[in-house]
């Protein structure tokens, strides 16, 4: 039930090769749970005026990517973590995740160097640099499908790959016509959005049903001495990713190393849409797919106290009708 008296939210804001993330930092109940995948259904399930009020406008924007820090079930962690967005929550987040680290370090609860976050989705070990600089070592990810074909209105026939790098993505080439750059951001979004809802209609998904609610479109790079590749990602929400994406760029990994080009520890340099850059490698994993490890940096920008008023219009955010 939303709160019938004024709220204070403690939130610190960073962005990470240009995306956002808000991360609440007090003043928010814990949810309840075992585990990070029971706390991040109690937060869905109770807290959902929280995350509209965090991340939709007045406050927030499309873009933005929240973050409740939460107490680890586990030892070994230093943190837990939920992510979530203008539509509901995610599964993992890497330019999130690095968001995450350079609080913590702002707050002085981690020093510089290696430690571990536990979100819904795994365990991830974050490593902290000088600079904003965060290394992440990701969760296995992998490819499930090799070129799928799907028919999108207005587009023909699509083919793309299915993989998981901690989100279901749908990776595909940009098709003829549109520019994987900065000034096409609408035809870019158009095109996505008409993938992203051709899939169910397909009746495509991920591995056990999972929702594939990312798209990434690739094309060359603006310069090939500073990337491998530059990607344009479409988030649940309809939002595209100011950063490469981390855990777009894992399930870029995962498929270039199935197709057996890229060795493990090869960098591979992902440009996003804003030209900013992730490096990534990988080390197989015994189950199949890949351990990726992607770096990245982030910048604090702002701390702030969120006043939500239940008696204020849009107190709780404005939802966005879309998902
Ligand atoms: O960096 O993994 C990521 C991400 C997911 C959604 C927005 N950013």
């Amino acid at each position: 039930m939303p709160p019938e008296t004024i709220q204070h939210v403690r939130v610190i804001d960073s962005h990470t090769a240009g995306e956002p993330t808000r991360v609440v930092v007090d003043g928010v109940p814990e949810p309840a749970g075992a585990t990070m995948t029971e706390k991040r259904e109690a937060f869905r399930r109770d807290l959902d005026w929280l995350r509209s009020a965090v991340v939709c406008e007045p406050r927030g924007h499309e873009a933005m990517v929240g973050a409740l820090l939460c107490k680890p079930t586990r030892g070994d962690c230093v943190a837990g973590v939920i992510f979530f967005n203008n539509v509901g929550v995610l599964n993992g987040c890497l330019h999130g995740t690095m968001g995450v680290a350079v609080t913590l370090l702002h707050m002085g609860l981690v020093g510089p160097g290696r430690h571990q976050l536990e979100t819904p989705v795994g365990v991830v070990s974050i490593s902290i640099a000088e600079g904003g600089a965060v290394t992440v070592r990701n969760i296995r990810s992998y490819r499930a499908r090799k070129q799928v074909a799907v028919e999108v209105p207005g587009h023909g026939r699509v083919t793309g790959d299915v993989a998981w790098g901690g989100n279901w993505f749908f990776l595909t080439d940009a098709p003829a016509g549109i520019a994987v750059d900065f000034s096409s951001l609408e035809a870019l979004t158009d095109f996505a959005w008409a993938v992203r809802q051709a899939l169910p209609a397909n009746g495509i998904t991920g591995d056990e049903g999972g929702e594939i609610d990312h798209v990434e479109v690739f094309g060359p790079p603006g310069d090939p001495a500073q990337a491998d590749s530059r990607n344009f990602v479409l988030c649940p929400g309809k939002a595209y990713d100011r950063s490469p994406c981390g855990t777009g760029t894992s399930a870029k990994l995962a498929c270039l190393h199935a197709d057996g080009r890229l060795a493990p520890g090869q960098p591979w340099r992902q440009a996003g849409i804003l030209d900013t850059v992730f490096t990534g490698s990988v080390e197989p994993h015994p189950d199949g797919g890949v351990i990726p490890t992607v770096t990245g940096t982030a910048f604090i920008t702002m701390e702030a106290v969120l006043l939500i008023d239940p008696a204020a219009p849009f107190a709780f955010g404005i939802s966005s009708p879309l998902s």
